[in-house]
């Protein structure tokens, strides 16, 4: 049968009734790939949960489904979120398939170019405004005190219960929980997400353990391994930049209760393994996604044990760092000789 849609496909796990009008784009079902040559390097069988394969392009969709279907059963017209990019590309789409308006905050001059992009086409209303993540979000927090607006953003908890449903995926794909899940931290919804997803499959006997949660923030942007908000927030995995956390608590529960970790990955680290991952398993995913698989491959796991890592969002999200992490190639001329000679074969 074909692929419904997460909310149909979860029904019983979500907190959806008949009443709720689903505002689906067929999210979700994403590949499980086994990457062989990481599993070489590391000593274990690494799968890479490919995020990027959503309808806009990151794991935000599986969120917003639930977040635009609940706003629509509550009647919404106008809906906003802050964003590092992703969310505000999934908030756009789902909102223009729900006949709702969208507002996004954005840090100026701060989001990769694929993602402000898609929120302009999609119709959203960009605000860029001059600060950064943690700015915009406080903005958004106060806005429903001063206007009717629902906020989409991972404080609004439906956005947790779609996200947790990439656990349930994994689980059946498997056919158990894996021993680790690596997994990028921004806002840390989604690390809060796919523990309650584990949690819940465990709870109805659906896998026999719980992953040990494995989370990795960029090193310029680590407020929660440092243990204080960070005021300025940098690196290079812009999605990632964020300096406090809306679901901090989440994902330190999401650490002590699994005997995870989080910890902290340099930009030299994040794009190490986002050329790795490229050349070696095939997979263009944005920086910041691959700070999963840097997380990994900088603390490894137990020999022979099941690795996960999330790869939350597609590499042509942002072409510019593609682009200024290779030599871009000059014109030759179109003749075979040109070609052969270039080629070297
Ligand atoms: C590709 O879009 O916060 O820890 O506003 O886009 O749940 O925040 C994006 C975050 C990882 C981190 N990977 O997830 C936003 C936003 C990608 C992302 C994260 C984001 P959270």
């Amino acid at each position: 049968m074909a692929w419904r849609g997460l909310i149909e496909e979860y029904r019983d796990h979500l907190p959806v009734s008949a009443q709720t009008p689903v505002v689906t784009l067929l999210e979700g079902n994403t590949p499980l790939l086994p990457a062989p040559r990481l599993s070489e390097m590391v000593g274990a069988s690494v799968y890479l949960k490919i995020e990027g394969a959503n309808p806009t392009g990151s794991f935000k969709d599986r969120g917003m489904t639930m977040a635009i279907s609940k706003a629509a059963e509550d009647g919404a017209k106008v809906v906003v979120c802050a964003s590092t990019g992703n969310t505000s590309a999934a908030a756009a789409a789902y909102a223009a398939r729900a006949g709702m308006t969208c507002a996004v905050l954005i840090p100026d001059g701060a989001i990769a170019l694929g993602k402000l992009a898609q929120a302009l086409i999609l119709g959203a209303k960009v605000l860029q405004i001059r600060g950064n993540f943690d700015q915009a979000l406080d903005l958004v927090r106060a806005l429903p005190n001063h206007a009717p607006i629902t906020v989409v953003n991972s404080i609004n908890p439906y956005r947790i219960e779609g996200q947790k449903t990439a656990s349930f995926e994994i689980i059946e794909a498997l056919g158990d929980a894996p021993d680790y899940h690596f997994t990028p931290v921004g806002n840390a919804g989604n690390i809060t997400a796919f523990w309650k997803g584990y949690r819940e499959y465990l709870a109805a006997g659906r896998s026999t353990k719980n992953p040990k949660m494995m989370g990795f923030q960029a090193a310029g942007a680590a407020p929660i391994v440092l243990n204080h908000v960070v005021e300025k927030p940098e690196t290079i995995a812009t999605a990632i930049r964020i300096g406090n956390p809306a679901s901090w608590q989440g994902a330190i529960a999401a650490r002590d209760e699994s005997g995870g970790v989080i910890d902290s990955v340099t930009d030299d680290e994040i794009l190490a393994a986002y050329r790795l991952l490229a050349t070696h398993e095939s997979v263009f995913c944005e920086p910041a996604s691959a700070a999963s698989v840097a997380g990994l491959l900088k603390v490894g796991v137990d020999p022979g044990s099941t690795v996960v890592c999330a790869l939350t969002g597609n590499g042509l999200k942002d072409p510019d760092r593609a682009i200024s992490q290779i030599e871009v190639p000059t014109a030759v001329d179109a003749t075979m000789g040109e070609i052969l000679k270039e080629l070297g074969v």
